[in-house]
């Protein structure tokens, strides 16, 4: 089976997690792209979508599906999104979408973060995929100065503005074996707004899409 259709069959397990009358939150790349196409499928009757990106809010409206602004919603019962990788206690690398400041605001609004994956984000530890670090245009160099004090070796992700309008740092080298410090230890860095390691707001459940069929974990 090919990555996309193993991607496609964890989306499809989440929707297991969602129940008539819900808010979602809704993620933000190729898995949570299957996710939002089995959604539109499925024609549940929840309250509405909260998007973590812009693309994610366009794709859920293309389908008919109500999209609605965080701040008109409390709590939101279920957040449903992929990552980058995953690791044994649920701390997760994300934003190689670039998505991950609006990916963390929903995520910890969300009572129950139900991770999507195929099999091959599934890692024995955090550290293999470079970690994506949002940063306000003007601190840009100073940013990446501190983090190469961490440890890292950053680099400018080429042509890209996140939808906040900022720029990504792609970080390799650093020492991810504490991954709650080292996700404050980089936001306390002035200029940062967020870095892609999930690990102070964990997944809750992760369903990886396997040959051998959806692996749950919760
Ligand atoms: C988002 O999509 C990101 O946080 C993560 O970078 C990416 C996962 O990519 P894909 O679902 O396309 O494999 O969840």
């Amino acid at each position: 089976m090919d990555t996309d259709a193993l991607k496609r069959m964890a989306a499809e397990a989440a929707l297991d997690y969602i129940q008539p009358g819900m808010v979602v939150g809704v993620g933000t790349g190729s898995t949570s792209n299957h996710f939002i196409d089995a959604l539109g499928r499925a024609k549940i009757s929840v309250e509405g979508y909260v998007p973590s990106s812009i693309g994610t809010a366009e794709r859920l409206k293309s389908l008919g599906l109500r999209v609605l602004d965080l701040n008109d919603t409390g709590d939101i019962p279920v957040y449903v999104d992929g990552a980058d990788e995953i690791d044994p206690h649920f701390r997760l690398i994300k934003g190689g979408g670039g998505a991950l400041t609006r990916e963390k605001i929903v995520a910890s609004a969300a009572r129950r973060f139900v991770c999507i994956a195929d099999h091959s984000k599934d890692h024995a530890k955090l550290g293999s995929f470079p970690l994506p670090v949002e940063v306000l245009p003007f601190a840009r160099s100073f940013v990446a100065r501190q983090l190469v004090k961490l440890g890292g070796n950053p680099s400018l992700r080429n042509s890209f503005t996140s939808d906040n309008g900022n720029v990504i740092l792609d970080v390799v080298g650093l020492d991810l074996s504490d991954p709650v410090a080292m996700e404050s230890k980089i936001n306390s860095i002035p200029g940062v707004l967020d870095n892609g390691i999930f690990a102070l707001r964990r997944a809750d459940v992760v369903l990886l899409g396997s040959p051998e069929g959806v692996i749950r974990r919760s």
